[in-house]
């Protein structure tokens, strides 16, 4: 299952980095996507995606959104 969820307070590229941890931390073998452009998180995992909007929020991000893709 795929995610696509918005972070709107993506500012860098190593902001990727540390939602990418955070999300590896919980989900060791989740495929994360970071687009800091449109700053977007794709993430394609068994994980729900309350589990994944945490990792991020966890990291100090903001989750304005999401859609199953
Ligand atoms: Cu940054």
């Amino acid at each position: 299952m795929a995610l696509k969820l918005k972070v709107p307070n993506i500012m860098c590229a190593g902001c990727g980095e540390t939602i990418t941890d955070s999300i590896h931390t919980m989900e060791p073998d989740a495929k994360v996507d970071v687009n800091v452009q449109d700053k977007t998180v794709t993430v394609d995992s068994a994980a729900s995606e309350e589990t994944i909007k945490q990792a991020i929020v966890a990291a100090g991000f903001t989750v304005e959104g999401y859609q199953q893709g």
